[in-house]
């Protein structure tokens, strides 16, 4: 039997890999590690909502059970709240950022932003969800709460970026921008142990994923492209949860795209909490990620906390092939009427 690392031992580790590491970004990874576990336990029993109590209601331990997605932003947020590494949070599920104040009187320097469980519609159907994260420095000083240009920051200034997937087993990807790591979840030793390492996405895959019920309501060149793929005999997956689709896409190469719809005329994912650290681990495992502006997800300004965006991320030579399409077929301003 080869020897189990668990995600604590490789996190720190790794920190001898970065120059100056004083342990921050390792906590707060670990951290995150353990809301995942906590937010785990409580998805596996989602199936049994009805028997544990329905939402609003007291259940036998007299705590209120609550909404599954808002139970898990609740626990990340408690986590790096009491973490001391993070001076702020941005999440999916809240309006505005929240400052965290100093734990111990230390100034933390990392900001971090999340979707704490995406695919969240899923869940009633025993679907796969995901929690999907992104860590940046803080750009405002050091002394005082952070501010919004922490959080309005480009893909390219992330430090790390990750997601957990509830799945047939719960696993934790994340990156540092040192190649990506994945960690399946033993539960019987409540332990993230080194599963994956050092992820390559394939240059191709046999699969393309993307919402063809919207067929009608893409642009013209989009719908070529879908046909093309179809030509192609790829095989269509797209399971209606990100992190799932995207997992997938990962590790069996493929071409995962939410492009603007008539309803989402900018997309539908939003920037900060979903494109760009999924376009962060894709492209540190060899892929790539853009909009259907043909521009790179990680260089796109981010002007609000819930920015959407369009998406095409995969394999490299499936983007590429789908950019070539888009260029070829598309007729200089003109868009599908909504
Ligand atoms: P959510 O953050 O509200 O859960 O929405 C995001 C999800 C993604 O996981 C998924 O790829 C997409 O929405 C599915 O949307 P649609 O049903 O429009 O295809
Ligand atoms: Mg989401």
């Amino acid at each position: 039997m080869n020897r189990i690392i668990t995600l604590d031992e490789f996190i720190i580790k790794k920190q001898k890999d970065f120059d100056f590491a004083s342990g921050e970004l390792t906590g707060l990874l670990r951290d995150i590690g353990v809301a995942a576990k906590i937010v785990n336990r409580e998805v596996n029993k989602a199936g049994l909502v009805n028997i544990l109590g329905t939402e609003g209601e007291a259940n036998a331990s007299g705590d209120t059970v609550q909404k599954l997605d808002m139970y898990a932003n609740d626990k990340l947020i408690d986590c790096l709240k009491n973490s001391g590494e993070c001076c702020g949070i941005a999440s999916e599920e809240n309006e505005d950022f929240i400052p965290i104040p100093p734990v111990a009187g230390k100034d933390a320097k990392y900001v971090v932003v999340f979707d704490p469980l995406d695919g969240s519609s899923n869940i009633d159907v025993n679907v796969s969800v995901g929690t999907i994260f992104g860590i940046y420095r803080r750009k405002s000083k050091a002394s005082g709460p952070c501010e919004l240009q922490d959080f309005l920051q480009k893909g390219t200034d992330l430090v790390a970026a990750g997601y957990v997937l509830y799945g047939t087993s719960t696993i934790l990807v994340y990156t540092t921008g040192r190649g990506v790591n994945g960690f399946t979840l033993d539960p019987t030793i409540g332990e993230f142990c080194l599963s994956h390492r050092d992820i390559k996405i394939p240059n191709r895959g046999n699969y393309y994923s993307v919402n063809q019920g919207y067929y009608l309501k893409f642009d013209v060149e989009m719908r070529r492209y879908i046909d093309h793929c179809s030509d192609m005999n790829l095989r269509m997956r797209y399971i209606g949860s990100m992190v799932s689709d995207i997992h997938r896409t990962l590790l069996q190469g493929g071409i995962f795209l939410y492009p603007n719809t008539r309803k989402y005329p900018k997309g539908k994912l939003r920037l900060l909490y979903e494109c760009n650290p999924l376009a962060f681990i894709v492209e540190q495992a060899g892929g790539k990620a853009i909009n259907t502006n043909l521009e790179r997800i990680m260089e796109q300004d981010a002007h609000e906390l819930h920015q959407r965006e369009t998406i095409v991320i995969g394999s490299p030579e499936m983007v590429d092939e789908m950019k070539a399409f888009i260029e070829r077929y598309s007729i200089p301003g003109y868009k599908v009427e909504g």
